[in-house]
């Protein structure tokens, strides 16, 4: 039995899997849920969200669970930090990004009229504030890219791929991250999305 992802390709935790499981090199089958499959999807997870994995018969649901899973059975090309305090750290963060900034980011996608955008910029720079510092002097957030870097990337990334909104230009320290991110992932361009 292969292992299959339930998942829809413009999703960000879905992203935030396909990344995990292409640094670790695993191979998968895709069944894309906006193709028709929500069916089979509830049939095997009991729930309609995705992303999931079936992993050889194992149902595994929610982008952390599953990163860590696969962290588990594939432990090369890590994706936490080595120490205790900074995995504690990227743990965090990671939870920040799924839990926190989705929100703004769900904002930027609801504002769909010229008027709804401004207060959502408002809500989104809050957290690109702290972003901004938190990459004040940092390639990757820690010694290499984690799924700190992974969470958060994706959820940003979102904002080029479905919103077509870019980063305003001030935020250079992101920029720069960002675009690290984007050559590491080997995207031609942030439009792009992780297959
Ligand atoms: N915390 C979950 C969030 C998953 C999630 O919200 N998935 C969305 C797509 S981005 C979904 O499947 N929504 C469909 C629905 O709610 O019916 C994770 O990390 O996997």
């Amino acid at each position: 039995m292969a292992i299959r992802l339930f998942q829809s390709p413009t999703s960000m935790f879905c992203e935030k899997v396909r990344i995990v499981l292409a640094s670790k090199n695993v191979p998968y089958d895709v069944v894309d849920v906006k193709k028709d499959e929500r069916k089979s999807l509830i049939e095997f997870s009991g729930q309609r969200k995705v992303p999931v994995m079936d992993y050889h018969g194992q149902c595994i649901i929610d982008s952390t669970f599953i990163s860590a899973f696969l962290e588990e059975k594939y432990p090369q090309n890590t994706i936490y930090p080595t120490a205790a305090s900074d995995k504690g750290l990227c743990l965090m963060l990671e939870d920040w990004s799924d839990e926190v900034l989705i929100h703004a980011i769900h904002l930027m996608r609801r504002a769909e009229t010229p008027e709804a955008r401004p207060a959502a910029e408002k809500a989104l720079g809050i957290d690109l504030r702290s972003l901004e510092l938190l990459f004040t002097g940092k390639s990757f957030i820690f010694d290499r890219m984690t799924i700190a870097d992974i969470a958060i990337f994706t959820q940003l990334h979102y904002l080029y791929t479905v919103v077509r909104y870019e980063l305003p230009p001030g935020y250079k320290n992101l920029h720069t991250w960002m675009d690290l991110m984007r050559s590491s992932l080997k995207l031609a361009s942030l439009y792009d999305i992780a297959a």
